[in-house]
C-alpha cells in the first residue's frame, strides 16, 4: 500500500515509486518514505493486487539480506532499475534474474564486519567457558549444590575459519589476540593473509586440525550444506562449530544428531536453516549457544548500514552513482 503521507523533503525524488519488500529499522523506513513514494509489499493484503496497480510505475526494490529479492518479483517490474539491499548477503536476491535485465544491485559492505566478527568470538568464548550455561547455573541456585563444570581454554588452539574474506579475516584478528592458532580454507590462499596463518586445502582438513571451526563464508549454491556429518565428526567431540555465516551452510538435522551422540562438543549459532525456527532439540542443550540471527546488530553498525543504503538508494537516482554497487 502507498504510504499516504507527503514526501516533503523528497526533491526530485518523491515521485519515484520503490517497493519495500520487507520491513526496514524504523527510522530508515521513515527515510525512505520521506523521500520516495513507497509501497509496502509485505503488508500488503493482495501483493498481486499492489503489482498491478503500481508495479508498472516502480523503479526500485528496496529489501534486506533477510528478504531479498526473487525472480518473480523482479520479472514482475518492468521498469524496475536498481535493487538496494540492507545488509551484504546477496543469497536471497536472485542476482541472474537482475543481471539478465541489467539492474543495478546494491548491499551494505565495510561497514558490518567488526561486528559480526565480535559475534563470532562472542561465540566461540560463550561456548568454549559455557557462559551462558554457567549463568543458568547461577541463577538456579545450582552453585550452592554443586561444582561448577570446567570450560575449555581457547590459547594454543586453532581457530579454523572457512571462508577468509573480510569478516574472516576480522575473526582471525581477534582469535590470534586471544592467543590461538589460525587456520583456513578458501578456495585458494589468501596471498595477502599473514604467513603464519595455516592454509588447508580442504574443509575436512581444516576441520580436523581445528577446536572451533567458524563458518564465514556467504550463503550460495557452492556453499550449500557444505558442513554435513563427515566435516562434523572430523571436528570431533571436543570440537565446537561457530555460524556466522548462513544456516544453508550447514545439514541442521546432522548437526543435532552430531551434538545429540556427542559426536561434536558445541555449537554456537546465529543463523539457520528455516529462521526464526530453531530446532527445539538445540533449544534444550546446554553445550550449544543460540543467538538470533544479530551478527551486525549495534546501534553503531545498523547506522552506518543505513547511511550507506541511503547513499545507493538517493546516489543511484540522483546521479546514477550508487556508493557501492555490487553488479
Ligand atoms: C544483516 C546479514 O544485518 O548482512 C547480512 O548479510 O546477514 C545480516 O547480518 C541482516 O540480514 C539485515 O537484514
Amino acid at each position: 500500500m502507498p504510504d499516504p503521507r507527503p514526501s516533503p523533503a523528497g526533491g526530485q525524488t518523491a515521485a519515484i515509486d520503490v517497493l519495500m519488500v520487507g520491513p526496514l529499522l524504523p527510522a530508515l523506513a521513515d527515510q525512505v518514505r520521506q523521500r520516495y513514494r513507497a509501497h509496502h509489499w509485505w503488508e500488503a493484503a493482495d501483493p498481486a493486487r499492489l503489482l498491478a496497480e503500481h508495479g508498472e510505475r516502480i523503479r526500485a526494490i528496496v529489501t534486506t539480506a533477510r528478504f531479498g529479492a526473487t525472480r518473480a518479483l523482479i520479472e514482475s517490474l518492468p521498469r524496475l532499475e536498481v535493487i538496494v539491499s540492507f545488509g551484504v548477503g546477496l543469497d536471497p536476491i536472485d542476482m541472474d534474474a537482475a543481471r539478465e535485465r541489467g539492474i543495478v544491485v546494491t548491499n551494505t559492505p565495510g561497514v558490518l564486519e567488526d561486528c559480526v566478527a565480535d559475534t563470532a568470538m562472542s561465540l566461540v568464548l560463550s561456548v568454549s567457558r559455557r557462559i551462558c550455561e554457567l549463568d543458568r547455573f547461577v541463577r538456579s541456585g545450582g552453585w550452592r549444590a554443586a561444582t561448577p563444570p570446567l570450560g575449555r581454554r581457547l590459547a594454543g588452539r586453532c581457530c579454523g575459519i572457512l571462508g577468509l574474506g573480510s569478516i574472516g579475516l576480522k575473526i582471525a584478528r581477534r582469535a590470534e589476540a586471544f592467543g590461538m592458532e589460525v587456520a583456513y580454507h578458501n578456495r585458494r590462499p589468501r596471498q595477502d593473509a599473514p604467513a603464519h596463518y595455516r592454509y588447508c586445502p580442504d574443509l575436512p582438513t581444516l576441520a580436523a586440525h581445528s577446536a572451533f571451526l567458524v563458518l564465514a563464508v556467504p550463503g550460495s549454491a557452492q556453499t550449500h550444506r557444505l558442513v554435513g556429518a563427515a566435516i562434523l565428526d572430523a571436528l570431533g567431540p571436543d570440537g565446537v562449530l561457530i555460524n556466522v555465516a548462513r544456516g544453508s551452510v550447514v545439514d541442521e538435522a546432522a548437526l543435532v544428531d552430531a551434538l545429540r551422540d556427542g559426536r561434536l562438543g558445541g555449537a554456537g549459532l546465529d543463523v539457520y536453516q528455516n529462521e526464526p525456527e530453531v530446532p527445539a532439540a538445540l533449544c534444550a542443550m546446554d553445550n550449544v549457544v543460540l543467538l538470533p540471527h544479530v551478527g551486525g546488530s549495534t546501534v553503531e553498525t545498523r547506522q552506518a548500514m543505513a547511511q550507506l543504503f541511503m547513499r545507493n538508494l538517493d546516489g543511484w537516482f540522483e546521479r546514477r552513482q550508487p556508493a557501492t554497487p555490487v553488479t
